[in-house]
Parts: structure tokens; sequence; C-alpha cells
């Protein structure tokens, strides 16, 4: 049987590569579980040692989830932060990944059957474009934020940020951003960031795909704009395959949180939570439990203190303060831990998030329906709040800027929660949004199709 001749399904062998950080790691692990569904062979690259302890365990809880993949354990080079020029661990990270595909090429080729696609990090394209030319099959990357962000990637190295015509960067067919809400890392010469963004940007021509975790009724004309030749001439296919969806295995273990809120009624709680890699300065923390403390509302508050997960062995009095702590557990739970988020969005006593915009957390409160204060800290979660805030699912304090830069006061925030919680508008809005999502995840919906398209071309070699 030729290569094109071959069903979609069992024979479809694809190695899936993610890099650093859980924003990067979770979307990728729940597009394995959507591949698996539609009985396809996958291969898992992953990368030792791994920054956080949260990426090793989520690996071993899907390794053991799913037996029938393939985990291949590779183990990076280790870089000199001196030589990188950055203090950031998930940029170094990508960076000693990319530096080290090379040794990724021997026992990819040993793998049977034969792979038929790769589908890499987005930080990984010039180095996963090696190895896939070497191994003769199509590379795809999974882009793991927005459509808009994608847009700007693509469109970036063709932008003339010294251009004195304004502070906009106008994309064709998109429209535009405000110069103030690029990745600060971006704007750091010769950060690693700038390096990969900028030489990765030029190079997405050579890609045969690009999957986003994008859906219609948020990206939809953004998706259409950038397939119709209309924003770079050119592009590779680009699929929107979201919202992606949480997964049994990604459950950890430790103290729930939903048995507290059971006892709570509808709409009752407000959920703040910065994601996986923001530390809050302890300035900020206080102020944080002061805003939640006044904001009339329950609360479930996820403290997070320093960046890596491994380095954050402080105790939750010592961070907050035995005093606040003491305030704040009248009316509130706070935690200091790994907590299943979609749960908790999920849960009818919540009723609005407050959150840093990283994209996961974006399309886990559209996939359940929750309104979000968009409190954007870094990297591209600026960008994703302007959507947030476009589509009328959430509310963006613009004035507050990046979150670790300046500090919020308490009592604005508490007032902006109340706010989130009484608005009737978001709420109808967000619902709206969760039914649009649940038509996408449905059997049959358009997720499905996406997974089923993308295996009939990889069968095909394309
Ligand atoms: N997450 C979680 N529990 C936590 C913190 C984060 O389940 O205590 C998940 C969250 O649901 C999301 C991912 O980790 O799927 C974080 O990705 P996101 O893009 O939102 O932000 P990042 O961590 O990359 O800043
Ligand atoms: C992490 C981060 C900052 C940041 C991003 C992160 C993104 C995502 C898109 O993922 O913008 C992205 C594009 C190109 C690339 C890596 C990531 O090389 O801390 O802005």
């Amino acid at each position: 049987m030729s290569t094109s001749d071959q069903p979609s399904g069992d024979l479809t062998h694809v190695a899936l590569f993610p890099s650093a950080g859980m924003g990067h790691l979770v979307p990728f692990l729940r597009l394995a579980a959507a591949l698996l569904r539609h009985h396809c062979k996958l291969t898992l690259i992953t990368s030792h040692p791994a920054v956080s302890s949260a990426e090793s365990q989520l690996i071993s809880r899907f390794v053991s989830a799913f037996p029938q993949i393939t985990e291949l354990k590779f183990h990076i080079v280790s870089l000199d932060p001196l030589v990188a020029n950055s203090d950031d661990p998930f940029f170094l990270q990508f960076e000693a990944i990319r530096r080290s595909v090379h040794l990724l090429t021997s026992p990819l080729s040993a793998l049977s059957p034969p792979l038929s696609a790769l589908v890499c990090d987005v930080s990984l394209i010039s180095s996963a474009l090696v190895l896939s030319a070497t191994l003769k099959i199509p590379n795809y990357v999974l882009f793991t934020s927005s459509a808009i962000m994608f847009s700007l990637f693509a469109y970036y190295p063709f932008v003339k940020m010294s251009d004195p015509s304004g502070d906009l960067i106008h994309i064709p067919a998109i429209g535009s951003i405000p110069k103030t809400s690029l990745p600060p890392p971006l704007l750091v010469d010769n950060s690693i960031f700038n390096k990969i963004f900028t030489q990765d940007g030029r190079r997405i021509k050579e890609l045969n795909g690009v999957l986003i975790n994008a859906m219609d009724a948020m990206e939809g004309d953004t998706v259409a704009a950038l397939n119709s030749g209309k924003v770079l001439d050119g592009l590779p296919p680009v699929v929107p395959i979201g919202p992606l969806l949480p997964c049994e295995f990604e459950n950890p273990e430790g103290k729930s949180p939903i048995k507290w809120l059971e006892k709570l009624p509808p709409r009752s709680v407000v959920f703040a939570s910065f994601g996986s890699r923001t530390a809050a300065s302890r300035e900020q923390i206080k102020e944080i439990g002061i805003g939640l403390a006044s904001s009339g509302y329950k609360f479930l508050w996820i403290v997070k203190d320093k960046v890596v997960d491994k380095e954050d062995k402080e105790g939750l009095e010592e961070v907050v303060g035995e005093e606040l702590m003491e305030k704040l557990e009248e009316k509130g739970m706070v935690l200091k831990e790994w907590v299943n988020q979609e749960e908790i969005l999920g849960h009818r006593a919540v009723g609005g998030f407050v959150s840093h915009c990283g994209w996961n957390s974006v399309m886990e409160a559209a996939l359940k329906g929750v309104p979000v204060l968009a409190w954007p800290q870094n990297g591209d979660q600026m960008i994703n709040a302007g959507l947030v805030a476009k589509k009328g699912v959430g509310m963006w304090v613009e004035k507050w800027g990046w979150g670790h830069k300046c500090v919020v006061k308490g009592e604005e925030l508490g007032g902006r929660i109340k706010e989130l919680m009484e608005s009737d508008v978001l709420r109808a809005r967000a619902a709206e949004l969760k039914e649009e999502a649940a038509k996408a995840v449905a059997v049959g919906g358009s997720c499905d199709r996406a997974i089923e398209r993308l295996i009939g071309r990889w069968s095909k070699g394309i």
C-alpha cells in the first residue's frame, strides 16, 4: 500500500513535541487525547529535566492514563543563562530544547510504524524544520495562544517598530494592535524570546499547517482572514481545533476546593488565579487579599509566590501574612497549590474569574461560560485580554497596565470584582459563548471534523 492509500486511523503515527511550561504542555496533551479518540498512533517527546514539577507530574499522569502512547524521553543539553541572555527559566528551556533537537533524529527515525507527521511547539520551528526535512515528514505547529496572537507572530517580521506613524501595529485584514500590548520580552533586544519570535516568524510559510486552540465564535473572523491570504501571502492552512477539552488525567492529587464550593449558592464565588508561571510581588499579594475581602463576594484565590513551583516553598501564612489570612479565611478559600482549574470554572458556584488571560485560561472560561476580569501580567496576555473585552465576555481595566510592573490597590480591585459579578451583560454573553463552545466540542462538531481532516492529511503525508 502506498502512503496515499492509507486510511486515516491506526496507521497514522504522529509525534507531538511540546516545549516548556504548562501553558504549552496542557494544550499538547489535550490534543493528544483528541487524536487518541480518533485512533491515531502517538509518540510524545518529553524533554528532561522539566522546568516545573507541575509538568513532570502531568506527563506522568498522562502516560499512566494512556499506556498505548510511546513516550520518547529526551535529555536536553543545559544552557548557560549568561550565554542565553535571559533569567526566565521557561525561555531558557525553550532555547535549550531548540539547541538539542538534533539528538532526536536517530530515535525518531527508528520508530515503527514510521512517522506520518510531526506537530511541534511554536517555539521550536527552526529546529523542528531541520528534523522534519531529514525525516521527510510534514511539520505542523500547535500554536498555544490565540489566533490574533498568531497573526502578530506571522506579521511581526514585516513591522517597522521605529515607524513614527503611530502607536498601533496594523495587521492587514485583522485590525490594529496597540504597541503597548506587545509581549514585554519581545521588546527586549536580543532576548531569547525576541530572537525566537522574529527568526521563526519568517519561517511559518515552510510549515505544512498550524493548529490553534481557537473557535469560530471567538476568532472565526481572524482565522478566515489568515486563511484568505490577505494577512500574508503563502501562509500554511490555519486549522482551528478549539476549544481543546480538559481531560480526566489532569486532575491533581491533593486538597480539592470542590467540597467547599458545593455548599455555596450559584454564581456567588469569584475565582482568582494567574496561571502556572506568574508570581505576584508580596505587595501585590497583600492588595489582592484586601481586594477580595472587600469585594462583598466569597472567593477562591490561588496564591503563587515563585515563578517555578519547585522553589515555591513558603507557607501561605508567611506569604500572605497571618493577620490578613485570618480575615480572608472568614470570607473565602485561599490555596497555594495546583488546582483543577477546569473543574472549578465549571462549578455552578463560580460566577466570575479574575484571570491573567493566559490563552488556556481564556478558552476554559469560554467553555464554562464564566465572565472574566482580565488582568494581564506578561507575555501575550494583553492581546488576549483585548479579545476578551472585544467579545464582551469580560472586562479589562487597561489603566492597570502590566501586572508584573504596576501594583493595583485592593480597593480598586474589589470594586471591579463587584462590577464583574453583577454584570448581567457579561454573564449573558459568556453563556452564549458557552453554548457555541458546546456545539463545537459535541460529537461530530467542528472539533471532531477538524481532527478527522488533519488525520486524513497526515495519512497522505501532507
Ligand atoms: N492550571 C491549573 N491549575 C492551576 C494553575 C493552572 O489547572 O493551579 C492550568 C490552567 O487551567 C491552564 C494552564 O494550567 O490550562 C495554564 O495555562 P494558561 O495559558 O492559562 O497560563 P500560563 O500558565 O501559561 O501563564
Ligand atoms: C510565553 C510567554 C510570553 C509570550 C508567549 C508565551 C506567547 C505565545 C506565542 O507562550 O506569545 C509564542 C509565539 C512564538 C514563540 C513562542 C510563543 O516563539 O512567556 O508572549
